[in-house]
């Protein structure tokens, strides 16, 4: 019995072994091609594009969408041993508080991972199957400062990979180096897509990419510019990282045993502009949203539903809640957060026609209740150095310059940096993970002036006393009064509100 179990997801083969109460991949994988290279196969990509890709792999003339993942931080060694001993299969286990649905995915069809050269990555990503180079890499990773709207050019990994093009650290370095290899060799490049959350995703792949190209070949730079296309997109799935729990669940109740499952919301969407330079897979057949434009979802995605997270991750976090769930079945944080998108947020938002942002932000609030997954509020307070500015600060600097209420949104700031002084309001430790931890936290406990001042803040936030003022008044109010008391007080402000 034990054998079966652990068996399921070893290979193949034993696919057949699974349960029909089982979705399985409905296709020959033997036949699937790899048109697709995709960088980062963390949670997030095996619960969004690789479903997707497993979707359209059921059509018989979609079969060379399958996907190479690959990998090229240590980190991701373990990750990658996992998903090789079980043939790339791994299972999505979704859940909503109507459905449940399990099914063994299929669209990787090979996995590499850079342990010591980048030699076979180079090799395959220049190879003229692949026709898309696709990544998600987290809001961090792409060498962009949010202030400046400029490369990081003195990034020490950006450096490397200008002295040395041929063995890259950087998913950047990769991408110019393969396309140097594909242009030399006369290949046609691929579409670089980026499924990150950050706005004008493709533009700023782009940029990082071409100011890479240049500082290494000028030529290569222009061919880049005008042969090589970076597709804005939107993606969204919520997927909390998995627990022991959910491996356990999957194989009591399943009979699976896979060391990789994902653990998402039933939800998913995404929304692609339709510039590709070497073909592209009929992802519309799937669901997926082919546009001209994303601007109006990539707002309402980024600054509803991921600020709408940070807004209630930080605060929550201080109260003593451990995930979104908890925080938003709350009253008093549920209120916090619809006053903050109604005022704060949406006002900003581009409209558009076919997007109800009254239907998207009560969609959001829905899907944060979803009583059937455990979304960890340390998930969502990770990297804010890295979040903070992309979510939260856009809308915030529109309101500053209308003059407009900030209440809500300078709570969000004010939690973040009592957050980052390291305990929560009964004294508990909070293990701060975030790449700038250290400087984050001594700027934190510098006091609002000194954080603000920071270069994470565009000149318009650094010069606002209005800003300071909401910021500091909150910080005082949290930890003075605590988080009921400050809320309990935002929330009456806005009686007439709900
Ligand atoms: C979250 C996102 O990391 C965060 O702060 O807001 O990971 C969010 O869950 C995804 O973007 C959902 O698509």
């Amino acid at each position: 019995m034990e054998n079966t179990l652990v068996n399921i997801l070893s290979t193949d083969a034993n696919l057949s072994l699974a349960t029909e109460k089982i979705i399985q991949p409905g296709y020959q994988r033997s036949a699937v091609g790899t048109g697709i290279f995709h960088l980062g196969v963390g949670a997030f990509h095996r619960a969004h594009q690789a479903v997707y890709y497993d979707d359209l792999l059921r059509y018989p003339d979609q079969l060379a969408w399958g996907l190479c993942g690959a990998d090229i931080l240590p980190a991701a060694k373990d990750l990658h041993a996992d998903l090789q001993s079980q043939d790339c299969l791994y299972t999505v286990l979704s859940r909503d508080s109507e459905r449940e649905e399990v099914r063994v995915i299929g669209s990787i069809k090979e996995l590499l991972f850079k342990s010591d050269s980048s030699l076979a990555i180079l090799r395959k990503m220049s190879q003229p199957e692949i026709k898309i180079v696709s990544m998600t890499i987290t809001e961090g990773g792409y060498l962009f400062d949010d202030q400046s709207r400029s490369v990081k050019t003195s990034d020490l990994n950006f450096l490397h990979d200008l002295a040395h093009p041929e063995d890259p650290k950087t998913a950047f370095g990769f991408i110019v180096e393969a396309l140097r290899l594909r242009k030399e060799a006369g290949v046609a490049p691929f579409t670089v897509l980026s499924c990150d959350n950050l706005q004008h995703n493709g533009d700023i792949a782009r940029e990082v990419t071409v100011t890479l190209a240049r500082g290494i070949s000028p030529s290569l730079a222009n061919w880049i510019e005008s042969e090589v296309t970076f597709p804005n997109s939107v993606v969204d799935r919520i997927t909390p990282v998995t627990k022991e729990s959910d491996s356990n669940y999957l194989r009591e109740k399943y009979q699976i045993a896979d060391l990789r499952p994902v653990v998402p919301e039933t939800f998913r969407q995404w929304v692609i502009e339709d510039h590709f330079c070497n073909g592209r897979p009929a992802l519309e057949r799937v669901g997926v949203q082919m546009v001209d434009d994303v601007l109006a979802y990539e707002q309402a995605k980024l600054r509803i539903l991921n600020a709408g997270h940070s807004a209630l991750g930080y605060v929550g976090s201080l109260r003593g809640y451990q995930t979104v769930g908890q925080v938003i079945q709350d009253p008093l944080f549920e209120k916090y957060l619809r006053i903050t998108i109604d005022l704060e947020i949406k006002p900003y938002l581009k409209n558009m026609e076919g997007l109800d942002l009254d239907d998207y932000r009560n969609q959001v609030i829905k899907r944060f209740k979803n009583p059937n997954i455990q979304d960890q509020l340390s998930r969502i307070c990770m990297d804010g150095s890295a979040k903070i500015p992309k979510f939260v600060l856009p809308s915030l600097e529109i309101a500053v310059a209308e003059q407009s209420q900030i209440e809500g949104l300078s709570l969000i700031i004010a939690s973040w940096i009592v957050y980052l002084k390291g305990f929560d309001q009964k004294g508990k430790k909070i293990i701060i993970n975030d790449p700038n931890a250290n400087s984050l936290q001594e700027l934190a406990r510098a006091g609002v002036n000194n954080f603000i001042n920071q270069d994470l803040f565009p000149k318009s936030l650094k010069t606002s006393g209005v800003f300071k003022e909401q910021v500091q008044k909150y910080v005082v109010s949290l930890e003075m009064a605590g988080v009921k008391a400050t809320l309990e007080r935002f929330n009456k402000i806005h009686d007439h509100f709900m």
